[in-house]
């Protein structure tokens, strides 16, 4: 059984997106062999209120997208050595870049070789002498579109939560973040208790509301600085940057047991869910080693007899 999904609700997560997004730049990668014209529109998307990063040379691509992170990319279509074509292959090779949006330039005007290049892993295609209205304009199109897209394929669309892949993108981003600054860094995996009965008792449609619920809860009672992702079907994972492990463990106590307060109803049928918990302190390691001390920890609580935290 799969609830429908409720298309107004996906076009407000659509437009929170885009509008919480409307005043961050977006992030443009050129390359283009030409210094100048690199510099040209460098100074045409910098005054459009864009951030632009310019490359010469083919060879700094790949730097470039782990460094810079470009939502939309600009492709000098000849270079010495190599053509853009090429270079988009390379880059939609990239799992994170697959579709990205790439806009070819040149002054190739013969339009049979715009619609191979088309085909050939690209979005626009635009002539020069480039006009900065209409490269903006371009830009600020596959832009929008590409965040829109972006925003659904990162989050879970019955709860509005990260997704599984994207939870696990940001915790290697964390761990990154934490080994710089030197902080500590916690992970934190929760299973709602005995669910399959909730399901059975009151129905799948209650048992989603329930899911909502649990997410709608916890997004209001950790950090703004926390990543809350649903893991699985009712686990969830917490990322808390910055936390000591008896913080982390002292703050999931605290929602645990608030949560278990909260009365549900089906109906005019009245009763209590509870979670447990299990929390891990980075140490340094994998990602995946992390993930399964956490879980260890998690497999502890049920054990210990659910409903607790364990860390
Ligand atoms: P435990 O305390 O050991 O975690 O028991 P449990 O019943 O929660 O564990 P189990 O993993 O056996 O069952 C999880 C249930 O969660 C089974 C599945 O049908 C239900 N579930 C998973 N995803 C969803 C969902 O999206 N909506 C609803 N309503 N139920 C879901
Ligand atoms: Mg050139
Ligand atoms: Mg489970
Ligand atoms: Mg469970």
């Amino acid at each position: 059984f799969h609830p429908a999904v409720d298309p107004g609700q996906l076009i407000e997560k659509i437009e929170t997106y885009t509008h919480n997004n409307a005043i961050e730049p977006y992030r443009v990668l050129v390359l283009d062999d030409s210094r100048a014209q690199a510099k040209f529109m460098e100074t045409v998307l910098n005054k459009a209120g864009m951030k632009a990063h310019i490359i010469t040379d083919p060879m700094n691509i790949i730097v470039a997208l782990e460094e810079f992170n470009p939502e939309i990319i600009i492709l000098d279509m000849y270079m010495p050595g190599c053509t853009g074509m090429e270079i988009a292959r390379v880059i939609r090779q990239q799992d994170r870049f697959h579709s990205v949006p790439i806009i070819y330039l040149s002054a190739e005007d013969d339009v049979q070789k715009q619609l191979h290049a088309m085909s050939l892993g690209g979005d626009d295609f635009l002539t020069k002498p480039i006009d900065p209205k209409h490269l903006v304009a371009t830009i600020h199109n596959r832009g929008r579109r590409a965040r829109s897209l972006l925003a659904l394929m990162i989050r879970d669309s019955l709860t509005g939560l990260f997704n599984h892949t994207h939870t696990l993108y940001l915790l290697e981003q964390e761990m990154v973040r934490a080994s710089q600054k030197g902080q500590s860094l916690c992970f934190a995996m929760i299973d709602v208790d005995y669910f399959k009965k909730v399901n059975d008792t009151f129905g799948h449609p209650i048992g989603d509301r329930i899911l909502r619920a649990l997410s709608m809860f916890l997004k209001q009672r950790l950090r703004k600085t926390d990543h809350i992702g649903r893991y699985g079907g009712e686990e969830f994972a917490v990322i808390m940057p910055d936390t000591r492990e008896s913080d982390a463990r002292a703050v999931l106590n605290d929602i645990r047991e608030r949560f278990a307060e909260l009365t549900q109803t089906a109906g005019d049928r009245e009763f209590h869910v509870t979670f447990s918990c299990g929390v891990a302190r980075w140490e340094g390691e994998a990602a995946s080693s992390l993930c399964e001390r956490a879980d260890q920890a998690l497999y502890q609580a049920k054990n210990a007899g659910r409903n607790c935290v364990i860390g």
